[in-house]
């Protein structure tokens, strides 16, 4: 660390460097601080973005010396603006800021290993990895589409704990490559419905992206685009401090969501690459790094921050001190039943009640042993749950009679009206995954919601963040197999289980029956940091659970769900709906006396992580395994092996009544239970 950076001044030292960001050369000053960070550290690396930073410096600037609602002291205080960086490519900027501004997560050592292992300072910003990172970025447009739940979970929570708890906006830095990309229509268009206005879109309007002129390939009139979605507008001039101050100053009191198109010069300073791609995203190189020193006025040598506008940057972080410990004092001096539950809801814990109330569902259902779709035993779950956990905030994209997500107390959350429990998404599949992300990183809430399974692939690039992030983010995914029917093979699902397991730190559970389904809820909730797709059955089920007990057997992934009457030679393998058809393929099997047993394997996840002894225990390497899904075997090897059957899907679907499904692709207990007595001959 240089002797100028490493000192950080003392508050009285710093002297009303505020003056200094009010100016329009101080705040050019202070923009040049970001851009020399971002050229030097790209530079250092030999990798990275340099251009976006050096544009959006001076926006940058104003928005966080003299808007952003933020203290580095306390990165984690709940009433705080949030700030996302969608063009996560442009990461640098971020650093810097967070340095700059004194967060203890990214020192100047930390910048100067930008882009290297272990450095918080990761190519794209990644959530968890520094304080003041909100969210994982890069994929463009989904940190817009973050930013879109992370607002409407700040009206929720406004809404329920009032303005002396609740109140702060969402800013968002997005380039053109965020707004081209269509997650940006299903977000902000949900956004300019619900009238999100405290959500505030810087829009990066540089023209470039890495092809070239992004008129290359686009030539939509941005503005009229979001002023169409419901937003409010305005453009300025991206390099004049006053200007920007001027339209955030209009924005912070809009009555709609609001898109600012900052008219700016790509690596702005760079002599020769500035407003153009190839200020995009390489290293400057060492000729036009020093050119653009010159060009800004800045004859300090790399990583270097003269003491003055350190201090000066110190200042603007510690302006929101003040505000977090008047808001603490709101909070210690809220109603004892009001701070409870807010601290509650941001504890993400899941009260005690829950689990007694989730094992009384579970003793009825064994009782009453119902017939049904594991979609209606979610909804049914979803009434206990919601009784106990106020924190729950469901939703579905435009399939709520069908993914039954919507429990009969849930008030629907509408423009200006955000009590709700339960957001209509509309036909957006991927602006509500990411919307979710947004709402499980802004925290207090519990997001899920609902589409079919088929659809996952609409969510999928959210679902991967979520998984990235390790947030506890629910889907709800009905229609799972081709037990659907006759809506035919562009709706039935068959390589969607086996391309969700392939995502690391996902759950992925299908429930056999309305047990299991209360069981796989309760994972659900307690898994605090990953999240989950449920894939649940249109089609009734019966209920196999039909001993009740309080353990969750589920929760091992796996598990013996019917032992061998005598020597044990077949183990059926099976998950959510084609459990009742290995159950009836044991059966077949005990009338011959031939011993078979059935494992329900709700999550292989799950079962994968359980020890040596109760992997082999429940799979039985003595015994000829049989798998039945009705979807793709792919993955399936590995708990059948070389010798095992796999009954299920080899291509796609076919529109009938799934009970004519199911006979004509031979997902059948016959079709289960030939296989294995054919595996027993060749022993
Ligand atoms: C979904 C997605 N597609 C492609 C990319 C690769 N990529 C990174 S930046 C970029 C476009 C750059 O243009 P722009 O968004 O205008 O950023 P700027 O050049 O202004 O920095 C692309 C295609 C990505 N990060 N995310």
């Amino acid at each position: 660390m240089t002797q100028a950076a490493s000192a950080t001044p003392p508050t009285s030292a710093v002297n009303p460097a505020s003056e200094l960001f009010l100016s329009k050369d101080g705040a050019r000053r202070m923009a040049n601080a970001i851009r020399a960070l971002a050229m030097d550290a790209v530079e250092a690396a030999k990798s990275g973005h340099p251009g976006m930073p050096m544009g959006m410096a001076d926006v940058a600037t104003v928005l966080f010396t003299r808007f952003l609602k933020f203290d580095p002291s306390d990165p984690a205080w709940p009433d705080r603006d949030r700030f996302v960086l969608s063009a996560g490519h442009g990461s640098m900027l971020l650093y810097a800021l967070l340095f700059l501004t004194g967060y203890d997560g990214i020192t100047l050592n930390d910048i100067k290993r930008f882009r290297q292992w272990g450095s918080p300072c990761a190519g794209h910003p990644e959530y968890g990895h520094a304080p003041g990172i909100e969210t994982t970025t890069g994929p463009l447009g989904q940190g817009l589409a973050n930013a879109v739940g992370m607002a409407l979970a700040e009206r929720v929570m406004n809404a329920r704990f009032g303005d002396s708890l609740v109140d702060h906006k969402t800013f968002v830095i997005a380039s053109d490559g965020d707004l081209m990309e269509g997650i940006s229509h299903e977000a902000c268009s949900l956004a300019g419905h619900l009238k999100l206005n405290r959500l505030i879109v810087l829009y990066d309007d540089n023209g470039i992206s890495i092809d070239g002129s992004t008129a290359l390939a686009d030539s939509t009139d941005a503005l009229m685009r979001f002023e169409a979605m419901g937003w409010a507008t305005s453009r300025v001039d991206g390099h004049d401090a006053n200007a920007i101050a001027a339209a955030l100053d209009a924005a912070m009191n809009s009555e709609r969501p609001v898109l600012i198109a900052c008219k700016t010069v790509i690596g702005f300073g760079a002599p020769k690459r500035a407003g153009t791609s190839k200020a995009h995203g390489e290293a400057l190189g060492a000729e036009e790094v020093a050119g653009a020193r010159v060009a800004l006025g800045w004859p300090y040598p790399p990583f270097e921050i003269p003491p003055e506008l350190l201090a000066a940057w110190r200042a603007a972080g510690a302006r929101g001190s003040h505000d977090r410990k008047a808001w603490e004092a709101q909070l210690a001096a809220s109603p004892p039943t009001t701070r409870d539950s807010f601290e509650t809801a941001l504890s993400a814990e899941i009260p005690p009640s829950l689990g007694p109330a989730l094992v009384a569902l579970k003793a009825k259902l064994s009782a009453e042993k119902p017939s049904m779709a594991t979609r209606k035993a979610s909804e049914m779950t979803l009434e206990v749950v919601n009784a106990e956990l106020p924190t729950t905030i469901g939703g579905s994209a435009d399939l709520t009679g069908s993914n039954l997500t919507k429990t009969k107390n849930d008030p629907v959350i509408a423009p200006g009206h955000y009590a709700g429990r339960f957001i209509h998404y509309g036909v957006r599949e991927h602006g509500m995954a990411a919307a979710m992300n947004g709402i499980a990183l802004h925290g207090g809430l519990i997001p899920y919601s609902g589409t079919f399974l088929v659809f996952s692939d609409y969510c999928r690039p959210a679902i991967r963040l979520a998984a990235i992030m390790k947030k506890r983010v629910i889907h709800v995914m009905t229609h799972d197999s081709i037990g659907l029917g006759e809506d035919g093979p562009t709706h039935q699902p068959i390589e969607h289980l086996a391309a969700l397991r392939a995502i690391p730190n996902l759950l992925v559970l299908r429930p056999a029956d309305a047990v299991e389904t209360a069981e796989c809820w309760e994972i659900a909730l307690r898994e605090k940091r990953r999240p989950t797709v449920m894939a649940l059955s249109r089609q009734n089920l019966a209920t196999l659970r039909v001993d009740h007990s309080e353990a969750n057997f589920s929760a091992r992934g796996a598990y013996v769900l019917r032992e061998s009457d005598g020597r044990a030679q077949v183990t059926f393998l099976a998950t959510g709906s084609e459990v009742e058809i290995a159950v009836a393929a044991r059966d077949i099997l005990q009338r011959q006396n031939i011993g078979a047993r059935v494992v329900s394997m709700p999550s292989t996840e799950l079962f994968d992580e359980q020890d040596d002894d109760y992997r082999a225990r429940t799979l039985r390497s003595d015994t000829v395994k049989v798998a039945i899904e009705a979807a793709s075997p792919f993955g399936w090897e590995r708990y059948i092996g070389p010798s095992g059957a796999f009954v299920g899907m080899h291509g796609f679907g076919a529109s009938a009544p799934y009970k004519e499904l199911y006979k004509g692709f031979g997902i059948t207990a016959e079709a289960a239970a030939e296989a294995a007595l054919a595996r027993l001959k060749k022993e």
